[in-house]
């Protein structure tokens, strides 16, 4: 018998107030308004709009088309310096518009870009930079604001694990030229699939706002634009999700410290704390694995979970620079050193409001169990 009956998931959905989500979709389907700017829609821009404190918010279908609707009325074009640790859509969505991946490595402490490794990257050809705020950590937003004021480049975010989070009491949404969150089912606010573009830049969402909609501008196609829009059925879920996103950050902080209490004195075992103090959403539970300490590698812990009924993640591996679209005619991938480190020790584990504190003890005894065993059978 596995540990778990049920599997214990990272990124099981967190549902928000069911009567509310039922009254909403009531009158949803009474008004016969399901998209186009719908009145759910704007409520949702509305309230992230002051959450947030940006000027612009644009909900879109997802982050993927989010960034490429950004790309787009960025005139993002040549090179695009970015971390390859991260998500495939971070890069997927610029060479989906023919813009190309220079792939970065990160600071191995903030697992975000490293500005003076980006610097090197820079040639004729580039046109902007990217900075994920990875797991919800914010960038080092001076130093990449600095090299592309420096550069002349654009400079993008990708926020998708990010909502809620601050910077130097900053909320992330106010940084670079634009950013871009998801509500992807398994982000701890949902809307199915959604996601949000903010800026503070006027003409910029002005171009965005036709992006999203076939070019439009009001009646008339003012240039080549795609279908980005958020249905009034994401709009729904995602606003009912957004009014419990306290409640949701509080079950995933208390989770995160129970975790750290029951891994506290495992060997090679070291759950990754957030790096500044202040507004975070604790949405990911990430794991350093030290091989050596631990005597497991990340893989073989996460295959004992998996036999257990826990799918623990790989977030993320292989790092882009590795993925086959951006191996071409051969190459060799770049030399990413703390990339590739990140990839071979980090895991993810269950966390979000499906996740007991009962769950946490009787996972974390199991990996108790699991090193010190190791350890004997090595001694
Ligand atoms: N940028 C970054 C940095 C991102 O991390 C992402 C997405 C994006 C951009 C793009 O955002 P979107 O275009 O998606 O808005 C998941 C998500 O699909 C993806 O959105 C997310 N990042 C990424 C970190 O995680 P997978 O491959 O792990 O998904 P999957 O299907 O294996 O689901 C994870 C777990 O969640 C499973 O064990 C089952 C559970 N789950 C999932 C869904 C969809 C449920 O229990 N219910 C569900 O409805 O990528």
């Amino acid at each position: 018998m596995p540990l778990f009956n049920e599997p214990l998931h990272v990124g099981r959905p967190n549902i928000g107030d069911r009567e509310r989500l039922h009254a909403r979709f009531d009158k949803l389907l009474c008004s016969r308004t399901l998209s186009n700017d719908g009145p759910f829609v704007k409520s949702l821009e509305a309230e992230l709009t002051t959450y947030l404190g940006v000027k612009h918010c644009l909900a879109v279908c997802n982050a993927t088309v989010g960034l490429e609707i950004a790309i787009r009325a960025l005139d993002l074009r040549g090179e695009v310096i970015l971390p390859s640790f991260t998500f495939p859509a971070t890069a997927h969505a610029f060479a989906w518009l023919g813009v190309t991946p220079v792939f970065c490595d990160v600071d191995p402490t903030t697992h975000n870009i490293d500005p003076q490794a980006a610097e090197r990257l820079i040639t004729p050809r580039t046109t902007g930079i990217v900075g994920v705020h990875l797991w919800g950590n914010a960038c080092d937003t001076d130093a990449l604001a600095n090299l592309a004021d420096r550069h002349r480049l654009r400079l993008l975010y990708d926020a998708a694990h990010a909502l809620g989070c601050a910077h130097r009491g900053r909320m992330i949404g106010n940084f670079g030229d634009a950013e871009v969150f998801s509500f992807h089912a398994t982000k701890f606010v949902n809307a199915g699939e959604g996601g949000a573009i903010v800026t503070n830049d006027d003409l910029l969402a002005e171009r965005m706002r036709r992006l999203r909609s076939f070019g439009l501008q009001g009646q008339h196609v003012a240039e080549v634009g795609t279908n980005a829009k958020m249905s009034e059925l994401s709009a729904v879920m995602g606003l009912t999700n957004f009014e419990s996103r306290e409640d949701f950050i509080a079950a995933n902080r208390a989770n995160f410290f129970a975790y750290q209490a029951v891994l506290a004195d495992i060997p090679g075992l070291r759950i990754i704390s957030p790096t500044e103090q202040g507004r975070y959403n604790w949405q990911y539970v990430v794991v350093d694995v030290d091989a050596h300490e631990a005597g497991l590698s990340r893989d073989e812990v996460q295959a004992y979970l998996l036999a257990e009924n826990v799918l623990a993640k790989r977030y993320f591996w292989p790092g882009c620079h590795r993925l086959p679209p951006y191996i071409q005619d051969g190459n060799q991938p770049p030399s990413l050193p703390a990339t590739e480190l990140l990839c071979d020790r980090l895991l993810q584990l269950p966390t979000g409001s499906a996740v007991s504190h009962k769950d946490i003890a009787k996972l974390g005894n199991f990996l108790r169990h699991l090193v010190t065993r190791r350890h004997k059978q090595a001694a």
